[in-house]
């Protein structure tokens, strides 16, 4: 299915659907924090082969053992249904 922007309707139900992502009006974001640089390294890792199948990337910034992404669709302007996808991937990295 060709990628949408979200409309408000399903922006506001969003929050339910990726639990510990904060939303924002044009994107989303989740920190984690990890025992240590090697585990958030590898999550990192993990989440890049996801955005290269998906072709969508995050923008992000890793400290030590932290990690924040942040998803949005560049190309359309806000959250998409591309965000949307690839947050459910990432949440289940981390089941
Ligand atoms: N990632 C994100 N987050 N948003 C985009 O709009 C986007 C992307 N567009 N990755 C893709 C790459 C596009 O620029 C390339 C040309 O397909």
């Amino acid at each position: 299915m060709k990628p949408y922007l979200l409309k408000e309707e399903e922006i506001k139900e969003l929050a339910a659907k990726i639990p510990g992502w904060e939303i924002h009006p044009k994107f989303i974001e989740r920190n984690i924090i990890f025992q240590n640089f090697v585990d958030a390294f590898s999550f990192m890792t993990k989440v890049a082969l996801l955005a290269e199948k998906h072709n969508h990337h995050p923008n992000w910034e890793n400290v030590y053992s932290e990690v924040r992404i942040k998803l949005s669709t560049h190309d359309l302007g806000g959250i998409s249904s591309l965000d949307h996808d690839l947050a459910l991937e990432i949440n289940n990295l981390l089941k």
